[in-house]
């Protein structure tokens, strides 16, 4: 840690209010370029507790960047984690304002529910899988705070990893009929392909991601719960959408989602 506790808590309501105002700043690490992957993630903290202290529950918990396709659009490379508020959680059919987001794009995503919690280090495929009370699958509304939707590693981490909304599909308890791997999602933009992908796009196995962030928790003395979403990150890359916009997208054997910008 390099930054002092109430500097923390600065970054943390200026990050919150940029997302509440839908506008946009800088990126942190251009004011403080000390900043460093402790700083970022306690930021992040900061932002979940002042989110509670007013009531907010968090629903769950995002990997991020676990694609190649991702690592290449966003030129950062290090996987990173962050949380789901339940008020920002959507079904599929919803309106989604564009009026509350600065620049949102929309990714394909699995989604897991544990029956028990995990806890790293050493957590792999087969333990998540074990651990898996059902898939779903999941859209993530992405919506950077910073400017330009540019970012290094530890500001996209203090931005609690461009959360914004999510749209969850229904639920898949039959959890070893499913070839994850081998899993095709399509997401269409307004009737038109925009992004193809598959499940082992996400790691070679979207569980991996769920153990990676089993793994990641672990170094901090700390667990994914069990009964949470956990989204496992794009497979493909991400979309920009505008009102106005229909997003659709397909999974095999896992149904479709849809969605209306407006
Ligand atoms: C960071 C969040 C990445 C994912 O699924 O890869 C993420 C970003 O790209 O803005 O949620
Ligand atoms: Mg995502």
């Amino acid at each position: 840690m390099t930054l002092p506790a109430p500097s923390i808590v600065a970054l943390a309501h200026r990050l919150e209010q940029a997302e509440l105002n839908a506008a946009p700043i800088s990126m942190l690490t251009d004011e403080h370029p000390e900043i460093d992957l402790a700083d970022a993630y306690a930021i992040q903290d900061a932002i979940r507790d002042a989110k509670a202290a007013r009531g907010a529950n968090v629903r769950g918990l995002k990997m991020g960047l676990t694609s190649a396709a991702k690592i290449r659009q966003m030129g950062v490379s290090e996987p990173i984690y962050g949380f789901l508020n339940a008020d920002h959680a959507l079904h599929s059919g919803a309106e989604i304002s564009t009026a509350q987001l600065i620049h949102p794009k929309v990714e394909a995503e699995i989604g897991f529910v544990l029956k028990h919690p995990l806890r790293g280090p050493d957590c792999q495929i087969e333990d998540v899988l074990a651990a898996t009370a059902y898939i779903v699958a999941a859209v993530e509304v992405i919506d950077s705070r910073y400017q330009d939707f540019r970012f290094d590693a530890r500001s996209v981490i203090a931005d609690n990893t461009s959360a914004a909304r999510y749209v969850v599909g229904e639920r898949h308890l039959d959890v070893t009929s499913l070839d994850l791997p081998h899993l095709k999602i399509s997401l269409r933009k307004n009737g038109i392909v925009a992004a193809v992908g598959s499940g082992a796009d996400v790691l070679g196995h979207p569980a991996a991601s769920v153990a990676m962030l089993a793994n990641m928790l672990g170094s901090r003395g700390r667990y994914i719960p069990a009964e949470v979403l956990i989204m496992t990150g794009g497979a493909t890359e991400a979309v920009p959408v505008h009102a106005g916009d229909c997003i659709t997208v397909d999974y095999d054997g896992l149904g479709s989602i849809s969605m209306q910008f407006t």
